[in-house]
């Protein structure tokens, strides 16, 4: 069985969703999906609803009967550790720091975390080709960062994460530590890779940050630059379905949407 993490608050719930789809679409072994959200008092973004959760086990059980969906508030966790911090408002949204916390929460042996701005275009058993036995975890180059930052500066939307190994050397609570004392850029993305000292770095495959090619893993609509007709920085989401074909022209994932719909009727349409 394959665990997953995704994370987010109410507002990317579609991604979420979208993104499981893609997930029982190419991967056949039964998969465990956990979704962690927040809800904190300085920013008014709410939280994944325990509702919207029970429809999309609903839906899981209806596809895969084996497979799993867990749900977890750790709204408290970020409220004590985050509320004094530097970066309770990060580049993003708090909602990005949640994932932090799973180490509180999951036992299982090897952990697949993905950002809610990812897409499957391959079955998850890919990631058995990594070895992360001797590793924290298995990481992809920051398409942008390796140019601006560091060359081993790394994306952490897709993580494959060796749980036994972070919890033995903290990784994630030492994160969190370093995140209560020191403003950091892209904070959560930079505490783990200036932390983190058992990496592998996996093809760019397990997390395409530019067009999604035959052995495209994990798409991953994050932040791009396009030089032209004119320089632009691009941020289209999988869920905004008009961008995805007027601006990425990407039709890879057409029949998900229209599964989406299908399958769920009462969530917000796509458009
Ligand atoms: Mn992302």
């Amino acid at each position: 069985m394959k665990h997953v993490l995704l994370t987010g608050n109410n507002k990317v719930f579609p991604g979420i969703c979208l993104n499981v789809l893609s997930i029982l679409k190419y991967t056949k072994e039964p998969v465990h999906i956990h979704i962690m959200t927040i809800q904190v008092s300085w920013d008014n973004q709410e939280k994944i609803s325990l509702e919207s959760v029970n429809l999309l086990r609903t839906v899981v059980k209806n596809k895969s009967p084996e497979s799993e969906v867990s749900y977890y508030d750790v709204s408290k966790d970020l409220e004590d550790d985050f509320k004094d911090s530097p970066n309770k408002n990060p580049a993003y949204t708090p909602a990005s720091l949640t994932r932090l916390f799973f180490t509180r929460y999951i036992n299982c042996d090897k952990l697949i975390y993905l950002d809610a701005d990812t897409m499957c275009n391959k079955s998850l058993a890919e990631f058995d080709k990594i070895d992360i036995s001797k590793a924290e975890m298995g990481v992809c180059l920051d398409y942008l960062g390796k140019f601006w930052l560091k060359k081993d500066y790394f994306n952490s939307g897709v993580l494959y994460i060796n749980v036994k190994r972070v919890k033995e050397t903290n990784l994630f609570e030492n994160a969190i530590k370093l995140l209560k004392e020191k403003k950091l850029f892209f904070s959560d993305q930079t505490a783990l890779y200036k932390l983190s000292k058992e990496r592998v770095y996996m093809p760019m495959c397990y997390n395409e940050q530019r067009d999604v090619k035959d052995d495209t893993v994990i798409k991953h609509f994050c932040k791009g630059i396009r030089y032209l007709p004119f320089f632009k920085i691009y941020n289209v989401k999988q869920w905004q379905v008009s961008q995805v074909h007027s601006f990425l022209k990407l039709y890879a994932f057409d029949d998900i949407y229209e599964e989406y719909h299908k399958l769920f009727p009462t969530l917000p349409k796509l458009n």
